[in-house]
């Protein structure tokens, strides 16, 4: 056992105590009534589900443990010279529940490096799909291709007993985190950059070294990086990728095959593929009205027409939040110190200015702010990762942190299999008509 999830297993009694006197005390308490429109509305707002990790509070955003995300960037430690948190932090922090050490965090990023080795097969996997294969279809495959590494499979076949689930979920959890950065800049350098790979730096942290074997070693990007792996981690419990991780995992599927799950929802693009979609929109929009600089009310007009065309605007509206998404905030601060200048990104302000009216006036629009995608693209296309049918591999290799922490916690608290009930509509009518 190493010194990390040693640490980690000294949490374990003590939260399942609490949770045990809690369930004694309160167990039969009611949390909150279920309205019979919640059931056709993706059970929006009804508490269902337990998630340490994080909390989003519709007006305010994302809070890790009960911090924001401004307060993690003074809190959480930095790479030397560097003024982004370290995502080897925000993991250290979900996980254990306590602020890292700079020790904590250096022992995290080495942690993951000597994990990173990934077996011949997966890129021999990766090989055998077209070229042009989505790079989220291609991040799959390669992590299924990865699941022959599993040590919960393994031992789970062998017969270990259920209180070590969580040690090898510990360790599937912690092996895949440190791969996926190799896995995803393989797929990138694969498709965009004639099959030509770069090497990791074991000198670097997991988010710098992420940016390195993409191709990309200017400071700034990997700033960027940094701060892009800390705020799409963890976004609480219901999220369509962390709702998916969790349920496939209850079904004691390994972290191989959970994670995967996981990734074809934040495929879809109501969810993290609506990062690509922001700039493909965007490209459309320069191109449709032959500008590079639209004003804001030939923006209006192509934001009508996007709606009269039955599409929504990507990057804006949220199932939770009722306001600008303090993500979307911090990825603009970071373009307002790096690039106040750049050219697109006076356009995604001036799309911020316009858009929250236009899907006001629809009447419909719960939350007319941005969110989180609204802003990513930007950033990258400024350094020049400009090719936006991988953003969502990007977003994918963030969310391991916040969707794995939250596996290995289900096993350590032994959670269930997770098993709600289902009503027919016929049912319903004969209870409220009868
Ligand atoms: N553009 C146009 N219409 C929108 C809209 C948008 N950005 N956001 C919501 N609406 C529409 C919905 O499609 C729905 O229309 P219908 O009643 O005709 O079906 C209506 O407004 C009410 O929806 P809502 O309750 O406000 O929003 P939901 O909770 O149902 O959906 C979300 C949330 C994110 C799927 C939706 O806002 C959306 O489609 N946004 C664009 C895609 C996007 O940016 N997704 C990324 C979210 C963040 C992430 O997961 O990464």
């Amino acid at each position: 056992m190493d010194r990390i999830q040693e640490y980690f297993s000294h949490k374990i009694p003590t939260a399942k105590n609490e949770i045990k006197d809690f369930l004694s005390k309160f167990g039969n308490e009611v949390v909150g009534d279920i309205k019979v429109a919640q059931l056709y509305q993706g059970m929006r707002g009804m508490p269902t589900l337990i998630c340490e990790t994080s909390k989003l509070d519709p007006e305010e955003g994302i809070r890790f443990r009960g911090y924001s995300i401004p307060e993690l960037q003074k809190l959480l430690p930095k790479y030397p010279g560097g003024e982004e948190p370290l995502p080897e932090g925000l993991f250290y922090l979900i996980l254990m529940n306590e602020l890292p050490t700079e020790d904590d965090v250096r022992r995290v990023s080495n942690n993951w490096a000597r994990r990173a080795i990934v077996p011949p097969h997966v890129f021999k996997t990766i090989d055998a799909l077209p070229f042009k294969a989505h790079p989220m279809t291609q991040f799959v495959v390669a992590i299924m291709a990865l699941r022959t590494e599993s040590i919960f499979a393994r031992e789970y076949a062998s017969g270990c007993p259920k209180s070590e689930y969580w040690i090898h979920t510990f360790e599937d959890s912690m092996n895949l985190i440190a791969r996926l950065p190799r896995i995803a800049a393989y797929i990138y350098r694969r498709a965009y950059k004639n099959d030509q790979h770069i090497e990791p730096d074991t000198k670097l942290d997991w988010a710098g070294n992420f940016a390195h074997m993409l191709g990309f070693d200017n400071k700034e990007f990997l700033e960027l990086m940094r701060l892009y792996m800390t705020i799409h981690s963890d976004h609480e419990g219901g999220n369509v990728s962390a709702h998916t991780v969790h349920l496939v995992g209850s079904a004691l599927s390994d972290a191989y095959q959970s994670f995967a799950a996981g990734m074809n929802g934040l495929a879809g693009p109501l969810h993290g593929l609506a990062n690509q979609e922001v700039i493909k929109w965007t490209m459309e929009m320069k191109e449709s009205i032959g500008s590079e600089v639209p004003t804001k009310e030939q923006i209006a007009e192509y934001c009508n027409s996007t709606l009269a065309s039955g599409k929504v605007i990507p990057g804006f509206g949220h199932a939770v939040l009722r306001k600008t998404d303090p993500r979307y905030t911090a990825q603009r601060e970071f373009a307002l110190k790096h690039m106040p200048e750049d050219p697109l990104f006076n356009l995604i302000s001036n799309v911020y200015d316009v858009v929250p009216e236009i899907l006001k006036s629809t009447g419909k629009v719960k939350n007319p702010w941005p969110n989180v995608d609204a802003h990513s693209g930007q950033l990258l296309m400024h350094y020049g990762l400009v090719e936006y049918d991988f953003y969502t591999v990007l977003f994918g290799v963030s969310r391991s942190i916040g969707t794995l922490s939250n596996l290995i916690w289900d096993r350590a608290l032994s959670m269930p299999l997770e098993r709600p009930g289902s009503i027919t509509t016929e049912l319903l009518k004969k209870r409220f008509l009868e």
